[in-house]
């Protein structure tokens, strides 16, 4: 009697957990899958200037980006470049100046302050450190920034009007309460931050 009490609790026991694994099961596949893009590509193109960046939003929820640019150096001249996340992922090379349609530093709200390109800098959250640039007008750029994310939310690159990544014809003081020429100028390059393979579930 006891023995069969026990093989009966068994068989309760596997069966209840067999019930929680399916269910388990079920519940997973009915979730539904939310997909937020982890990696990201930017093609750079500016007046003789190419490039590829690479963004990659890692573990700890930084965004890693980093990629090579070259450029003719009488344009993308040796030293440091203003390089930021812009607001708007349109590249209109034609326009004056040159890519405006881009629009101010990446700075979404509710404090955020997007134009003018002045206003809030350096704090704006598409704020990135410069660009150096070597002596024949190739660079390796390799920075992570804590500001922004690539997963859907408040700081995500991929709101409504995507995002573009600037590079600037001057340096970048990262100076508070400074002129456009002091955020970096004029642009020279602009590439669009686009959607690439890899996504959470
Ligand atoms: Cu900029």
């Amino acid at each position: 009697m006891i023995r069969f009490l026990r093989l009966k609790s068994l068989f309760v026991f596997g069966f209840t957990l067999c019930l929680a694994l399916i269910g388990g099961l079920v519940l997973g596949i009915g979730q539904p899958s939310v997909a937020h893009p982890l990696e990201a590509q930017v093609m750079l193109a500016g007046a003789n200037i190419t490039g590829t960046l690479f963004l990659e939003q890692r573990e700890n929820g930084l965004v890693r980006i980093r990629g090579s640019i070259q450029g003719d150096p009488a344009t993308l001249t040796p030293g440091l470049h203003g390089f930021h996340l812009h607001a708007s992922g349109v590249c209109e090379p034609n326009t004056q100046p040159a890519f405006s349609t881009a629009g101010g530093h990446f700075d979404p709200g509710p404090f955020g302050s997007e134009v003018p390109v002045e206003a809030n800098h350096p704090y704006h959250l598409g704020d990135l450190p410069n660009l150096v640039v070597d002596a024949t007008g190739r660079a390796i750029y390799n920075a992570q920034t804590s500001r922004v994310t690539l997963s859907e939310g408040p700081l995500t690159l991929f709101d409504d009007n995507s995002t573009a990544i600037i590079i600037h014809q001057l340096p970048d003081q990262q100076r508070a309460g400074g002129t456009g020429a002091e955020a970096g100028g004029g642009r020279l390059a602009c590439g669009v931050v686009t959607q690439r393979g890899e996504t959470e579930s």
